[in-house]
């Protein structure tokens, strides 16, 4: 080891960005337990420093963490850097027209972070994820496993809820995934979605609902609008997606080898290369260790590359 390469701290996380979802997501890690010490990072070095104050007062009801503002120096031993900066949809924005301001932003953090030598997992939360997970990949240099983003593992947890509801039944026996772009163009993989190992629509019958067709469309649209109907009534998203940090960071602290719809490089997969999206994939220590190829119909595959060349189009335009 060289004199200065930088030891990893396994149980440290750095977060950057302290909004909304930043400030959410580090107080849903603070509670998790999987930390013993947390950076916050913002361009406002005040409203970091508020957040941590805030946070570390949860401390004394939980397990033991320290939370403090810093900047980049800090993030170097952690062993997950979350980002969570940059800007955020306002009402009838989509996620695609943030792209421009936010590969901005990413271009003066990531090379700070690669600086530093970072060792560990960079997971990427700020929008549009897919394109933002590329960015991040792309400027950092990194192997394809430590970059990933949040992808679809929010969307994927209001498939789930909603199915739960529909069906009255607990949203954890329910199997089912948003795949492709974190966004509009996403899609539910009906064809594989199962609760407790009994086919969705079996399962719907034994709960007494027919309308298949209309059911499933119907709860895949409310899926996608989502962030709009709750950007329209109260401004921001950031309770599910705090959670579903605090999932991925558990994936991988604790080397859980779970399945989870993260966004990383698509590799050839379903004729689909060099773009991120969102495809079932195993998480653990390493970050992403490999997709989990669940079938898909044909419509659900054309559905898929028609999300990668949206993705794609939007790339090409933003990285002339
Ligand atoms: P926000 O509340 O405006 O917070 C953004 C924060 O980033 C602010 O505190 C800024 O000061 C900070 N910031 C801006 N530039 C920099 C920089 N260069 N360095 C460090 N900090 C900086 O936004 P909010 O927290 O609501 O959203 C943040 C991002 O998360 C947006 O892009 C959202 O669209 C995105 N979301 C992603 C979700 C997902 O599922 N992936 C879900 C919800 C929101």
């Amino acid at each position: 080891m060289s004199k200065n390469e930088v030891v990893m701290n396994p149980r440290k996380v750095a977060v950057v960005g302290c909004g909304f979802v930043g400030s959410a997501s580090a107080f849903a890690l603070m509670q998790s337990g999987l930390f013993s010490e947390m950076v916050l990072i913002d361009a406002n070095f005040e409203k970091a420093e508020g957040e941590a104050f805030d946070i570390s007062h949860g401390v004394p009801f939980t397990r033991p963490i320290k939370i403090y503002a810093g900047d980049y120096d800090d993030l170097a031993d952690a062993a997950i850097v979350v980002i969570t900066a940059g800007a955020a949809q306002k009402p009838g924005e989509t996620r695609l027209d943030l792209v421009h301001k936010n590969i901005n932003i990413f271009k003066s953090i990531i090379p700070e972070i690669v600086k530093r030598d970072f060792q560990g997992i960079l997971l990427i939360v700020a929008n549009p994820v897919d394109i933002l997970t590329y960015t991040a990949l792309k400027l950092s240099g990194y192997a394809p496993n430590r970059v990933i983003g949040s992808g679809t593992v929010l969307d994927t947890a209001r498939l789930k809820e909603r199915l739960g509801e529909h069906l009255e039944v607990d949203s954890r026996s329910v199997h089912a995934f948003i795949v492709g772009e974190h966004g509009d163009s996403e899609i539910a993989a009906w064809s594989s979605a199962n609760v407790s190992g009994i086919p969705l629509h079996d399962f719907c019958e034994m709960r007494g609902h027919h309308d298949h067709e209309g059911a499933t469309a119907e709860i895949a649209e409310k899926v996608k609008n989502s962030a709009y109907e709750i950007i329209q009534r109260k401004g921001a998203t950031y309770y599910g997606i705090a959670m579903s940090v605090k999932r991925i960071c558990e994936a991988i602290i604790r080397d859980e080898r779970s399945i989870l719809p993260i966004s990383t490089m698509m590799d050839g997969e379903y004729g689909i290369k060099d773009v991120v999206l969102s495809m079932p994939s195993i998480v653990g220590a390493e970050g992403f260790i490999s997709k989990v190829p669940i079938s898909l119909s044909e419509d659900e595959i054309k559905a898929l590359n028609k999300s990668a060349e949206t993705l794609k189009s939007v790339l090409e335009e933003a990285l002339e």
